[in-house]
């Protein structure tokens, strides 16, 4: 009878010896541990023994259980290990590289810088810390004028502001540019206003084109082919009067309702049309202010709010999802 256990172990352990896979392990457990296996046969036997055999006999057999238990459990894991490769299933489908997406405001802008590339326009950048000169002064924009409240402008000092628009940038590049002058400056602007339809950062892009006999019809042409190319080219535009500082005359640029085709609607306030742009001709202080002779050069300016145009193309209706890093929002661009 101890024989007989001397060789169900020493059958067991050659048999680990010999195995390969977790699976051959499995087979082992069942051959010696199992419900008709060698050593639970053993077991079962004990009570045909002589009495005087029976209680050595099972200590031994138990403690032979506890080893092979140890043994095939500790085999059965290593190997397993070995068939993932160490504990990585090799055959398991490849995790999905997540791609990124351009935020909504740089999708706009990038198609704004390309209109107006093929339109001839180079782009330039200027300082988002700005001189009072340059943000307001060059601009025509007078003292009394309600955009140098401190309500409306971030102060730095007495004489340095966060520029309120992108329009500095152009008396910047006209100083150092003789004519003719044809840029797009896109960027940064900065207003002390926050409620459901403001942030106090939002986005502008603004063209300038200075020449020899350019005109309001030059304008109308270069801003139609621009909201054509933009938006499509079978909707309507029209120049409204208005009034800025630095242009005269000065037109608001509406176009005919993305949404519902100029019938009337929510979004355009049943007018039928949106504000998209503002423009005009370039008034002749600016001129004087940078050194361009008003009696040869003439041109035009207009400017545009980035967030608004991104906006209306894309059917955003709040704001503030701009800036508000939601991925679910941001991953549909
Ligand atoms: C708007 C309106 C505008 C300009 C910007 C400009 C610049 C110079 C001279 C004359 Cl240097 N004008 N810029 C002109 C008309 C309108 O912006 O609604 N922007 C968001």
């Amino acid at each position: 009878m101890e024989k007989s256990l001397q060789i169900i172990e020493q059958d067991a352990l050659a048999d680990l010896e010999k195995a390969v896979s977790r699976d051959d392990v499995d087979l082992l457990v069942t051959r010696y541990l199992g419900r008709k296996g060698a050593l639970t046969t053993f077991l079962r036997n004990i009570s045909k023994l002589p009495v005087g055999d029976r209680p050595s006999a099972g200590k031994d057999a138990n403690a032979l259980k506890i080893k092979l238990e140890e043994a095939f459990g500790d085999a059965g894991r290593r190997l397993e290990d070995q068939d993932t490769g160490g504990g990585i299933d090799v055959t398991l489908p490849g995790r999905p590289v997540i791609r990124g997406s351009l935020h909504p405001v740089t999708k706009i802008s990038r198609e704004i810088v390309a209109i107006f590339s093929r339109l001839g326009f180079d782009v330039v950048e200027g300082p988002e810390i700005e001189t009072d000169y340059y943000n307001f002064e060059a601009l025509n924009i007078p003292k009394y004028h309600p955009a140098r409240d401190m309500q409306d402008t971030f102060y730095v000092s007495e004489n340095i502001v966060l520029r309120t628009h992108t329009s500095p940038t152009q008396p910047r590049v006209m100083e150092k540019t003789a004519p003719p002058v044809r840029i797009l400056a896109p960027g940064k602007v900065y207003r002390c206003d926050s409620d459901l339809t403001h942030t106090p950062m939002f986005h502008q892009a603004e063209g300038l084109m200075v020449d020899k006999n350019v005109s309001f019809g030059d304008l109308k042409g270069i801003i139609t082919t621009f909201i054509h190319q933009l938006f499509d080219p079978d909707i309507s535009v029209r120049f409204r009067p208005s009034f800025f500082p630095f242009t005269e005359p000065s037109a608001e640029v509406d176009i005919q309702c993305v949404m519902c085709r100029g019938k009337g609607c929510r979004i355009c306030s049943r007018t039928g049309w949106l504000e998209v742009l503002g423009s005009g001709m370039v008034h002749p202080a600016v001129f004087e202010n940078v050194g361009y002779d008003t009696e040869i050069y003439s041109g035009f300016a207009f400017g545009m709010g980035i967030e608004r145009l991104a906006m209306l193309k894309y059917g955003i209706d709040d704001l503030r999802k701009f800036f508000e890093n939601d991925m679910r929002f941001l991953r549909q661009f």
